[in-house]
């Protein structure tokens, strides 16, 4: 071993090559170790210290301290350089553009007859009237019995009904969801009943299941008087201020009198077009008195009581309010269609 303080002198200058040589952080820890670990070369001089003679001792034990001092301040300062070297490494690597657009989860919407549903029912909640709903699955008396229809009668067929095993048919229509709504309750009542039917029917504008809403007012007073009025202030706020509407007399088992309605068609304001099939008017729904017979199926005292009853096809509308050309459009699930609306 040579003089102490030269020793230091080479072993400062060879520690500050070492540690700004160290290419990463094992190589740091490394040259660390072989500087301050418990063989490093200046603990193995500031061990040697107590053989040194005492004029000596305080010098270059200083001066070791010192050095060790600065050996932990370099290895810090390259640590800091080596991790802030490797951080911008790995954000090169891995860039990330923040100002690509994101990925957007797609939105659905609700079907078109939905929409048309929804406003339906709003419309007619304004008018006090409440929603009531009913099986799809229904018994021959609800559906035809109870309404009028006697059990021969042609309409039974006219309806195309689908039957289901056991006596149960698929309603052809939301009606019966009324009769069990009157059953067992005493009027005055107003019911609005959307909801899905079924006819054995298949065509451009026939579906076998479709949405119809039908609505009910039963009251002392309830005329064909009030029903117009109603179902004027109904297709103004479905159609604008510019629709007219048209009733022409028509039958129904379970209405007496009774109407089918039609309303100008928006496309050519009732000059003759494809759509009204030149005729000027569209075909809207039907309409009438509730018959007496209904009224008594449902224990309801047609002396005392009289209401009004009428239905519409929902699909129908949504078809006219879109241009779809093809009731099957709407039902086929197919998005490229359906994200049009
Ligand atoms: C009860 C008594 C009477 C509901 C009514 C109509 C006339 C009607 C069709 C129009 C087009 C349905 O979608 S469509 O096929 N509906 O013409 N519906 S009166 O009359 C009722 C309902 C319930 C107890």
């Amino acid at each position: 071993m040579g003089e102490p303080v030269q020793d230091l002198a080479a072993l400062e200058a060879d520690a500050r090559e070492t540690i700004a040589a160290a290419a990463d952080l094992p190589a740091l820890q490394a040259a660390r170790a072989a500087l301050l670990g418990r063989k490093g070369s200046l603990s193995q001089i500031l061990r040697g210290l107590g053989g040194l003679p005492p004029e000596e001792r305080g010098r270059v034990g200083q001066a070791a301290n010192r050095l060790k001092g600065e050996v932990e301040a370099w290895v810090e300062a390259r640590r800091a350089s080596l991790e802030g070297a490797a951080r911008d490494r790995s954000l090169a690597e891995h860039q990330l553009d923040v100002s690509l657009p994101g990925d957007v989860a797609p939105r659905g919407h609700l079907h078109p007859t939905t929409q048309v549903e929804r406003e339906v029912v709003a419309f007619f909640a304004s008018l006090g009237f409440s929603v009531e709903t009913g099986p799809e699955v229904e018994t021959e008396y609800h559906n035809f019995e109870a309404l009028n229809f006697p059990d021969d009668h042609p309409a039974r067929d006219m309806q195309d009904t689908f039957f289901v095993e056991g006596g149960a048919v698929l309603r052809t229509h939301t009606s019966p969801v009324q009769i069990r709504a009157m059953s067992g309750r005493e009027p005055p009542f107003r019911f609005i009943a959307p909801g899905r039917v079924y006819r054995h029917d298949r065509s451009l504008r026939h579906f076998p299941m479709f949405h119809q809403v039908e609505g009910f007012m039963v009251d002392e007073r309830a005329s064909f008087a009030d029903l117009k009025g109603i179902l004027y202030a109904f297709a103004r706020h479905m159609m604008g201020e510019r629709v007219d509407l048209r009733f022409r007399a028509s039958f129904f088992p379970f209405t007496e009198p009774s109407a089918e309605m039609d309303f100008t068609c928006l496309v050519c304001d009732g000059a003759g077009c494809p759509t009204c099939s030149q005729s000027g008017w569209v075909e809207w729904g039907g309409c009438g008195m509730i018959h007496p017979n209904v009224l008594g199926h449902c224990g309801i005292d047609a002396e005392r009581w009289q209401g009004f009853a009428f239905g519409m096809g929902l699909d129908r509308a949504a078809m006219l309010r879109h241009g779809i050309p093809n009731i099957h459009l709407l039902f086929e699930g197919d998005l490229r269609v359906l994200e049009q609306f």
